[in-house]
Protein backbone atom coordinates (compact mmCIF):
# COMPACT_ATOMS: atom_id res chain seq x y z
CA UNK A 1 0.00 0.00 0.00
CA UNK A 2 3.09 2.63 0.30
CA UNK A 3 2.62 2.34 -3.51
CA UNK A 4 -0.49 4.35 -3.10
CA UNK A 5 -0.43 8.44 -3.39
CA UNK A 6 -1.13 9.99 -0.14
CA UNK A 7 -5.17 10.91 -1.40
CA UNK A 8 -5.31 7.32 -2.08
CA UNK A 9 -4.44 5.99 1.15
CA UNK A 10 -6.03 8.80 3.53
CA UNK A 11 -9.26 7.83 1.37
CA UNK A 12 -8.83 4.49 2.89
CA UNK A 13 -8.44 5.11 6.82
CA UNK A 14 -11.38 4.82 9.12
CA UNK A 15 -12.34 8.63 10.96
CA UNK A 16 -10.04 7.86 13.78
CA UNK A 17 -6.90 7.18 12.31
CA UNK A 18 -7.56 10.44 10.09
CA UNK A 19 -7.36 11.87 13.21
CA UNK A 20 -4.26 10.84 14.84
CA UNK A 21 -2.70 12.42 11.84
CA UNK A 22 -2.95 15.71 12.94
CA UNK A 23 -1.82 15.20 16.04
CA UNK A 24 1.44 16.35 16.66
CA UNK A 25 4.58 13.93 17.26
CA UNK A 26 6.05 15.59 20.79
CA UNK A 27 3.96 15.39 23.69
CA UNK A 28 2.59 19.28 24.80
CA UNK A 29 3.10 20.61 28.17
CA UNK A 30 1.53 22.99 29.94
CA UNK A 31 2.52 25.49 31.28
CA UNK A 32 0.32 26.85 34.32
CA UNK A 33 1.27 30.57 35.22
CA UNK A 34 -0.25 32.32 38.12
CA UNK A 35 -0.44 36.13 39.56
CA UNK A 36 -3.16 37.78 41.61
CA UNK A 37 -4.41 40.66 38.88
CA UNK A 38 -7.70 40.79 36.79
CA UNK A 39 -7.35 39.66 33.13
CA UNK A 40 -7.28 43.04 31.86
CA UNK A 41 -4.12 43.88 34.05
CA UNK A 42 -0.86 44.77 32.75
CA UNK A 43 0.31 40.93 34.37
CA UNK A 44 -2.54 39.65 32.05
CA UNK A 45 -0.99 41.81 29.02
CA UNK A 46 2.58 40.08 30.33
CA UNK A 47 0.65 36.66 30.35
CA UNK A 48 -0.49 36.97 26.70
CA UNK A 49 2.80 38.31 25.02
CA UNK A 50 4.84 35.30 27.06
CA UNK A 51 2.50 32.85 25.89
CA UNK A 52 2.41 34.00 22.49
CA UNK A 53 5.74 33.91 22.00
CA UNK A 54 6.61 30.58 24.17
CA UNK A 55 3.81 28.62 22.04
CA UNK A 56 5.67 30.21 18.55
CA UNK A 57 9.56 29.54 19.68
CA UNK A 58 8.50 26.00 20.98
CA UNK A 59 6.04 25.52 17.85
CA UNK A 60 3.20 24.66 20.32
CA UNK A 61 5.85 21.91 22.12
CA UNK A 62 4.51 24.46 25.19
CA UNK A 63 0.96 25.50 25.54
CA UNK A 64 0.72 28.26 28.23
CA UNK A 65 -2.85 28.91 30.78
CA UNK A 66 -3.25 31.76 32.62
CA UNK A 67 -4.50 31.52 36.38
CA UNK A 68 -5.32 35.77 37.43
CA UNK A 69 -6.75 37.37 39.96
CA UNK A 70 -5.12 35.06 42.85
CA UNK A 71 -7.27 31.93 42.22
CA UNK A 72 -3.87 29.69 42.72
CA UNK A 73 -3.41 32.25 45.85
CA UNK A 74 -1.78 35.23 46.98
CA UNK A 75 1.67 35.95 46.08
CA UNK A 76 3.73 34.29 48.85
CA UNK A 77 1.63 31.38 48.41
CA UNK A 78 2.48 31.22 44.94
CA UNK A 79 6.25 31.32 45.37
CA UNK A 80 5.95 28.71 47.45
CA UNK A 81 3.95 26.59 45.30
CA UNK A 82 6.84 27.41 42.84
CA UNK A 83 9.47 25.62 44.98
CA UNK A 84 7.72 22.64 45.37
CA UNK A 85 6.33 22.13 41.93
CA UNK A 86 2.26 22.75 41.89
CA UNK A 87 2.72 25.94 39.48
CA UNK A 88 5.16 26.18 36.78
CA UNK A 89 5.54 30.48 36.60
CA UNK A 90 4.32 33.65 38.26
CA UNK A 91 4.10 37.06 37.47
CA UNK A 92 4.73 38.44 41.04
CA UNK A 93 5.54 42.20 43.19
CA UNK A 94 8.51 42.24 44.53
CA UNK A 95 6.37 42.71 48.03
CA UNK A 96 6.64 38.58 49.39
CA UNK A 97 10.34 37.72 47.41
CA UNK A 98 12.45 39.28 50.25
CA UNK A 99 10.62 36.66 52.44
CA UNK A 100 12.57 34.05 50.15
CA UNK A 101 15.75 35.96 49.01
CA UNK A 102 17.01 39.30 50.81
CA UNK A 103 18.61 40.50 48.61
CA UNK A 104 15.53 42.22 46.69
CA UNK A 105 14.38 44.16 49.59
CA UNK A 106 16.19 47.01 48.48
CA UNK A 107 14.60 47.04 45.29
CA UNK A 108 11.84 47.97 48.00
CA UNK A 109 13.05 50.81 49.44
CA UNK A 110 11.02 53.99 49.25
CA UNK A 111 12.31 56.58 46.93
CA UNK A 112 14.72 54.63 45.59
CA UNK A 113 14.14 55.28 42.14
CA UNK A 114 13.27 58.66 40.42
CA UNK A 115 11.81 57.71 37.59
CA UNK A 116 10.33 54.96 35.68
CA UNK A 117 13.45 55.60 33.20
CA UNK A 118 16.31 54.90 36.20
CA UNK A 119 14.09 52.10 37.35
CA UNK A 120 13.70 50.00 34.06
CA UNK A 121 17.51 50.80 33.27
CA UNK A 122 18.78 49.52 36.95
CA UNK A 123 16.58 46.68 36.45
CA UNK A 124 18.06 45.84 32.91
CA UNK A 125 21.92 46.27 33.82
CA UNK A 126 24.54 43.98 35.63
CA UNK A 127 22.94 44.16 38.55
CA UNK A 128 19.43 43.34 37.57
CA UNK A 129 20.64 39.93 36.42
CA UNK A 130 22.81 39.75 39.21
CA UNK A 131 19.81 39.91 41.26
CA UNK A 132 18.18 37.74 39.22
CA UNK A 133 20.71 35.08 39.61
CA UNK A 134 20.41 35.87 43.40
CA UNK A 135 16.96 34.22 42.52
CA UNK A 136 17.93 31.16 41.65
CA UNK A 137 20.29 30.39 44.76
CA UNK A 138 16.57 29.98 46.74
CA UNK A 139 15.13 27.03 44.95
CA UNK A 140 13.50 29.16 42.43
CA UNK A 141 14.07 30.53 38.81
CA UNK A 142 14.11 34.40 38.02
CA UNK A 143 12.95 34.67 34.31
CA UNK A 144 13.06 38.43 33.83
CA UNK A 145 12.38 41.53 35.81
CA UNK A 146 8.86 42.81 34.91
CA UNK A 147 6.60 45.37 36.60
CA UNK A 148 4.56 46.71 38.67
CA UNK A 149 4.83 50.40 38.68
CA UNK A 150 5.13 53.13 41.26
CA UNK A 151 2.65 53.10 44.14
CA UNK A 152 0.78 55.36 45.31
CA UNK A 153 -1.86 55.91 48.26
CA UNK A 154 -5.30 55.56 49.01
CA UNK A 155 -7.68 55.67 52.18
CA UNK A 156 -11.51 56.29 53.01
CA UNK A 157 -10.52 59.03 55.46
CA UNK A 158 -8.98 61.91 54.10
CA UNK A 159 -6.93 63.61 51.11
CA UNK A 160 -3.32 62.67 51.85
CA UNK A 161 -0.98 65.53 51.15
CA UNK A 162 2.06 65.47 53.66
CA UNK A 163 3.22 62.71 55.49
CA UNK A 164 1.08 63.69 58.66
CA UNK A 165 -1.75 63.30 56.91
CA UNK A 166 -0.97 59.41 57.57
CA UNK A 167 -1.50 59.44 61.01
CA UNK A 168 -3.52 57.00 62.57
CA UNK A 169 -4.43 55.36 59.32
CA UNK A 170 -4.49 51.64 59.05
CA UNK A 171 -3.00 50.88 55.82
CA UNK A 172 -2.58 47.37 53.73
CA UNK A 173 0.86 46.70 53.49
CA UNK A 174 2.38 43.88 51.65
CA UNK A 175 4.17 41.62 53.29
CA UNK A 176 7.54 43.20 52.95
CA UNK A 177 9.29 44.52 56.20
CA UNK A 178 10.81 46.86 54.37
CA UNK A 179 7.60 48.42 53.33
CA UNK A 180 6.06 48.38 56.69
CA UNK A 181 8.72 50.08 58.16
CA UNK A 182 8.34 53.18 55.76
CA UNK A 183 4.47 53.25 56.73
CA UNK A 184 5.19 52.84 60.78
CA UNK A 185 7.53 55.94 59.87
CA UNK A 186 4.84 58.02 58.68
CA UNK A 187 2.65 57.61 61.82
CA UNK A 188 0.58 55.25 59.79
CA UNK A 189 -0.49 51.61 61.20
CA UNK A 190 0.86 48.89 58.54
CA UNK A 191 -1.14 46.33 58.57
CA UNK A 192 0.26 43.29 56.19
CA UNK A 193 -2.20 41.26 53.99
CA UNK A 194 -2.12 39.08 50.76
CA UNK A 195 -3.54 41.00 47.79
CA UNK A 196 -6.53 38.29 47.33
CA UNK A 197 -8.00 39.58 50.91
CA UNK A 198 -7.68 43.45 49.94
CA UNK A 199 -10.82 44.38 48.50
CA UNK A 200 -12.76 42.69 50.91
CA UNK A 201 -11.16 44.32 53.75
CA UNK A 202 -11.20 47.60 52.65
CA UNK A 203 -15.10 47.17 51.89
CA UNK A 204 -15.50 45.78 55.25
CA UNK A 205 -13.68 48.79 57.04
CA UNK A 206 -10.36 46.46 58.07
CA UNK A 207 -8.26 48.74 56.84
CA UNK A 208 -8.95 52.40 56.35
CA UNK A 209 -5.93 52.62 52.83
CA UNK A 210 -3.87 51.00 50.59
CA UNK A 211 -1.24 51.87 48.17
CA UNK A 212 -0.77 50.28 44.54
CA UNK A 213 0.14 51.50 41.47
CA UNK A 214 -2.72 53.48 39.30
CA UNK A 215 -3.00 50.23 37.08
CA UNK A 216 -3.84 48.06 39.92
CA UNK A 217 -6.20 50.16 41.73
CA UNK A 218 -7.80 50.40 38.49
CA UNK A 219 -7.64 47.15 36.99
CA UNK A 220 -8.28 45.56 40.53
CA UNK A 221 -11.64 47.84 40.66
CA UNK A 222 -10.12 49.09 44.19
CA UNK A 223 -11.56 53.01 43.02
CA UNK A 224 -15.43 51.05 43.71
CA UNK A 225 -13.98 50.99 47.69
CA UNK A 226 -11.70 54.16 48.00
CA UNK A 227 -12.39 57.64 48.26
CA UNK A 228 -8.92 59.52 48.08
CA UNK A 229 -6.19 59.01 45.57
CA UNK A 230 -2.67 60.98 46.31
CA UNK A 231 -0.06 60.43 43.45
CA UNK A 232 2.86 60.00 46.23
CA UNK A 233 4.62 57.63 44.05
CA UNK A 234 6.22 56.61 47.24
CA UNK A 235 8.19 53.67 45.99
CA UNK A 236 8.58 51.72 42.95
CA UNK A 237 7.10 48.15 42.51
CA UNK A 238 9.29 45.95 40.90
CA UNK A 239 7.41 42.46 39.60
CA UNK A 240 9.72 39.44 38.39
CA UNK A 241 8.30 35.97 36.58
CA UNK A 242 9.45 33.16 38.05
CA UNK A 243 9.67 29.56 37.32
CA UNK A 244 9.81 26.53 39.38
CA UNK A 245 13.23 24.71 39.71
CA UNK A 246 11.49 22.01 39.34
CA UNK A 247 10.28 23.20 35.48
CA UNK A 248 13.52 24.21 34.77
CA UNK A 249 15.46 21.02 35.91
CA UNK A 250 13.25 19.25 33.29
CA UNK A 251 14.53 21.55 30.36
CA UNK A 252 17.03 21.66 27.87
CA UNK A 253 19.19 24.44 27.19
CA UNK A 254 17.26 25.45 24.07
CA UNK A 255 13.85 25.46 25.88
CA UNK A 256 15.35 27.67 28.99
CA UNK A 257 16.09 30.26 26.05
CA UNK A 258 12.71 30.04 24.81
CA UNK A 259 10.93 30.70 28.27
CA UNK A 260 13.69 33.67 29.04
CA UNK A 261 12.76 34.61 25.51
CA UNK A 262 9.47 34.52 25.95
CA UNK A 263 9.16 36.18 29.89
CA UNK A 264 11.23 39.28 28.50
CA UNK A 265 8.67 39.73 25.55
CA UNK A 266 6.00 39.29 28.82
CA UNK A 267 7.54 42.13 30.78
CA UNK A 268 7.89 44.34 27.68
CA UNK A 269 3.91 44.26 26.90
CA UNK A 270 3.64 45.06 30.59
CA UNK A 271 5.98 47.90 30.96
CA UNK A 272 3.90 49.27 27.81
CA UNK A 273 0.84 48.81 29.41
CA UNK A 274 1.91 50.38 33.17
CA UNK A 275 3.11 53.66 30.95
CA UNK A 276 0.19 54.12 29.61
CA UNK A 277 -1.91 53.44 32.61
CA UNK A 278 0.17 55.87 34.29
CA UNK A 279 -1.39 58.73 33.20
CA UNK A 280 -4.77 58.10 31.20
CA UNK A 281 -5.71 55.91 34.42
CA UNK A 282 -5.55 58.63 36.72
CA UNK A 283 -8.14 60.84 34.58
CA UNK A 284 -9.98 57.58 34.81
CA UNK A 285 -10.07 56.67 38.41
CA UNK A 286 -11.25 60.66 38.91
CA UNK A 287 -14.43 60.48 36.74
CA UNK A 288 -14.94 57.15 38.44
CA UNK A 289 -15.41 59.72 41.55
CA UNK A 290 -11.98 59.36 43.47
CA UNK A 291 -10.47 63.02 44.46
CA UNK A 292 -7.39 62.81 43.30
CA UNK A 293 -4.38 64.72 44.65
CA UNK A 294 -1.90 65.28 42.09
CA UNK A 295 0.76 67.53 43.38
CA UNK A 296 2.17 66.16 46.09
CA UNK A 297 5.85 67.77 47.49
CA UNK A 298 8.07 64.24 47.94
CA UNK A 299 10.61 65.98 50.15
CA UNK A 300 8.35 65.45 53.72
CA UNK A 301 7.66 62.18 52.54
CA UNK A 302 11.34 60.86 51.24
CA UNK A 303 12.47 62.77 54.59
CA UNK A 304 9.82 61.01 57.16
CA UNK A 305 10.64 57.34 55.58
CA UNK A 306 14.52 57.42 56.44
CA UNK A 307 14.30 55.12 59.25
CA UNK A 308 13.38 52.61 56.67
CA UNK A 309 16.82 52.97 55.20
CA UNK A 310 18.60 52.42 58.27
CA UNK A 311 16.23 49.61 59.51
CA UNK A 312 17.25 47.92 55.84
CA UNK A 313 21.16 48.98 55.97
CA UNK A 314 21.45 47.81 59.94
CA UNK A 315 20.39 44.66 58.61
CA UNK A 316 21.13 43.89 55.38
CA UNK A 317 24.15 46.03 54.87
CA UNK A 318 24.58 48.75 51.95
CA UNK A 319 26.21 46.68 49.12
CA UNK A 320 23.43 46.59 46.91
CA UNK A 321 22.05 50.31 47.66
CA UNK A 322 25.54 51.61 47.03
CA UNK A 323 25.45 49.80 43.74
CA UNK A 324 22.34 50.82 42.80
CA UNK A 325 23.46 54.06 43.65
CA UNK A 326 26.38 54.23 41.90
CA UNK A 327 25.07 53.42 38.95
CA UNK A 328 23.10 56.49 38.31
O1 LIG B 1 1.51 42.41 42.34
O2 LIG B 1 -0.01 42.88 46.72
C1 LIG B 1 0.05 43.91 46.06
O3 LIG B 1 -0.35 45.00 46.49
C2 LIG B 1 0.64 43.85 44.66
O4 LIG B 1 0.88 45.13 44.19
C3 LIG B 1 -0.32 43.12 43.74
O5 LIG B 1 -0.52 41.81 44.25
C4 LIG B 1 0.25 43.00 42.32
Amino acid sequence: SSALRLPQRLAGMTLPALFCLSLPALAVQTINVGHTLSDNSHYSAGVDAFKAKLEELSTGEFVVEEHTSGSLGGERAMIEGLQIGTIDAVITSTGPLGNFVPQSYVLDLPFLFDDYDHARCVLDSEIGQELLDKVGEHDLVGLAWSENGFRHMTNNVRDIKTPQDDAGLKIRTMENEVHMAAFKAMGAHPTPMAFPELFTALQQGTVDGQENPISVILTSNLWEVQDHLSLTGHVYSPAIMLGSPILWDGLNDEQKGWFIEAARAGAEATREMVSRLETEGVDELESKGMSVVRDIDKAPFREAVQPAYKIYTDEYGSEWLDRIRGSE
